[in-house]
């Protein structure tokens, strides 16, 4: 086996939970906001007064008000044509803080942290991620939340080749020397993911943590991408389909990113209708996974779940909408963002995060 296969994670989630003692805790949740809305907002509710933002990620051109939580730009174009604020809100109390190499926000069970780096002639695609994620793994070691549980990177130019490869997969090499460390740190238990380009903004990434582990799941319909075979470049990606959170008071599904790829291979090039069937099918699928690990639903409704779609031809907006709209019901908090993705052929990829305040 080349060396970039790992072994599976095969622990149950019960041997998961047992090695943390729980403290008493929440889901986080997600929602998207008009400008106005967020700019109005004190978010802050006397029903729920522990209830915060963790951080705002800013879709399009809006110039966020000062806030006190971190505000990320994407880089990344609503195709509604309108900003959008997806804000991340969490039970508290929540603690911000930024240092010169990253924003963070936590709570006594989470840790959101986000950091942005600029290419540079000494400084590549490859070695500005391995760095990313050293910086990141140090802030979650210092706080004392070991557990990456999802990742959100962005890569500026995500599909252009450079110096022989493409920066996908330079992204791919530097994240796994990256990684390593959370290994030998925790065990391998691969964080949800998304992968996506931007045509600025360097490299983001931003992530999650948690003071405990996190369930990884297996997509029945597809390869865990940490086996794919070496034409898919000399690092197999470090993610999983998706992970659950069990809180003391409900549970978090966090789906990566789902495209159109059944086993490791893009399935239905040049075709949008069968791309979305796929994917859709995928999501399905890995929804379905998360029900038989933890024995509970997770039905993804408007108040239960965000997701986004990143479309790579913004002509193909109305098709991906009534798609997506069509299995989840034109109420489903949904952004649809102009976006590349990983790989050259494939037309959308939808992600999301399910909540669900039930036992
Ligand atoms: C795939 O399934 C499509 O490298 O973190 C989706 C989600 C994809 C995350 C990643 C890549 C990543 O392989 C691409």
């Amino acid at each position: 086996m080349p060396p970039n296969h790992q072994a599976a994670p095969r622990d149950t989630e019960a041997d998961l939970q047992g090695a943390e003692p729980a403290a008493a805790s929440a889901p986080l949740r997600i929602g998207y906001h008009t400008p106005a809305d967020y700019a109005a907002q004190t978010w802050t509710s006397p029903a729920q007064p522990t209830v915060q933002p963790l951080a705002a990620i800013i879709h399009g051109d809006f110039a966020a008000p000062v806030r006190p939580w971190p505000q990320i730009a994407s880089h990344l174009r609503p195709l509604s044509g309108a900003p959008c604020l997806e804000v991340i809100l969490a039970a508290g109390p929540v603690a911000y803080g930024r240092d010169p190499e990253q924003e963070f926000a936590a709570t006594p069970e989470l840790l959101f942290a986000a950091t942005r780096l600029e290419e540079t002639a000494e400084l590549g695609m490859e070695a500005m991620t391995e760095l990313a994620y050293t910086r990141l793994r140090r802030l979650m070691l210092a706080r004392g939340y070991p557990y990456l549980l999802r990742t959100w990177n962005i890569l500026q130019d995500i599909n252009r080749e450079q110096d022989g490869l493409e920066r996908y997969r330079q992204f791919c090499l530097g994240r796994h020397a990256g990684f390593v460390q959370y290994q030998e740190d925790r065990g391998t238990r691969h964080p949800a993911a998304s992968a996506i380009g931007a045509p600025s903004g360097g490299l983001c990434v931003y992530a999650l943590a948690a003071k405990s582990p996190g369930l990884p799941l297996e997509n029945p319909r597809q390869v865990n991408p940490f086996w794919y075979p070496a034409q898919y470049g000399p690092r197999s990606p470090d993610f999983s389909r998706g992970l659950v959170k069990s809180w003391d008071r409900g549970r978090n599904l966090f789906l990566s990113g789902t495209a159109s790829i059944t086993g490791h291979e893009s399935r239905h090039p040049g075709s949008l209708a069968q791309q979305m069937e796929t994917t859709l099918d995928n999501l399905a699928s890995l929804i379905g996974a998360a029900e038989r690990a933890v024995g509970r639903p997770f039905p993804a409704g408007p108040a239960t779940a965000a997701l986004k779609a990143y479309v790579r031809n913004s002509e193909d907006y109305p098709q991906v909408r009534a798609s997506v709209e069509d299995r989840f019901g034109p109420e489903l908090g949904v952004v649809y963002l102009q976006a590349d993705i990983c790989r050259t052929e494939l037309l959308c990829e939808v992600d999301g995060t399910v909540f669900l305040d039930a036992p």
